[in-house]
């Protein structure tokens, strides 16, 4: 009887350690910072196209190839799992992920998406924009449409997983955006406070990568168990010239 009553505690509390430690519990998270004096973002003149012109009268389009945030965080960078997810696959959003040519420039200018997954592209400009993607990995088609009016929209997608798709268009030289297509769902791009977030992942080693536009690719490898967070931060500096 009294054997018994235990393997029920026993038996009980294993079941608790494992629904407090359920799978895919495991986060990574971090900031990227700029070390140095950051690069000013210089004007675009977008003269070329008078509507451009008119829509920053008062207030120009900068470059994003590098933006450094007030508090010296970098905005834009893309932090991915490069690898230790082994053969799991998994499933493609059915939402689209959204690319627009607004003010003459795209928005977002860094995002991701997963492989086989929607992507509309929207003009909301009463100007003519074109559509210029340039994927180099095998099985993604380059595409170059044109989108003359205001509200047209179209979809895309891309086959394979591949770290970074250009766009451009071909009409407004500046104009530049880079997707992640990924082939799982741990993705982030840095924004205002240049903090990253990896959530959801299972128990592994991983090795994380934060690709930014100008400076290239930084990894690191790192430990991560059920219901754990790891904090990874990365540093990124103008090379030495
Ligand atoms: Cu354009």
């Amino acid at each position: 009887m009294k054997s018994s009553r235990l393997l029920v505690v026993v038996a009980v509390s294993c079941l608790v350690a494992v629904v407090s430690q359920a799978a895919d519990s495991a986060s990574i998270s971090g900031k990227i910072t700029f070390d140095g004096t950051p690069p000013k973002q210089a004007k675009i003149k977008t003269d070329a196209d008078p509507k451009c012109a008119e829509m920053h009268a008062d207030s120009p389009l900068l470059k994003e190839e590098v933006v450094v945030n007030g508090d010296g965080t970098l905005k834009n960078v893309f932090v991915y799992i490069k690898s230790g997810l082994g053969d799991k696959t998994y499933d493609v959003p059915d939402a689209a992920v959204e690319l627009h040519q607004t003010g003459c420039h795209y928005v977002p200018h860094v995002f991701g998406m997963m492989a086989k997954q929607k992507l509309q592209i929207i003009n909301d400009d009463d100007t003519l924009h074109n559509i210029h993607a340039m994927p180099q990995a095998d099985g993604n088609k380059e595409f170059n449409n044109a989108q003359p009016n205001k509200g047209m929209s179209m979809i895309r997608t891309f086959a394979n997983p591949e770290i970074m798709v250009h766009f451009k268009c071909d009409v407004h030289p500046w104009m530049s955006s880079y997707v992640g297509v990924m082939s799982n769902p741990f993705y982030s791009v840095t924004g205002d406070d240049g903090a990253f977030s990896l959530k959801g992942l299972p128990a592994g080693e991983y090795v994380v990568a934060a690709w930014q536009e100008k400076y290239g690719e930084q990894t690191q490898k790192v430990k991560v168990g059920d219901g754990e967070t790891k904090s990874v931060d990365f540093k990124f500096s103008k090379p030495a010239e």
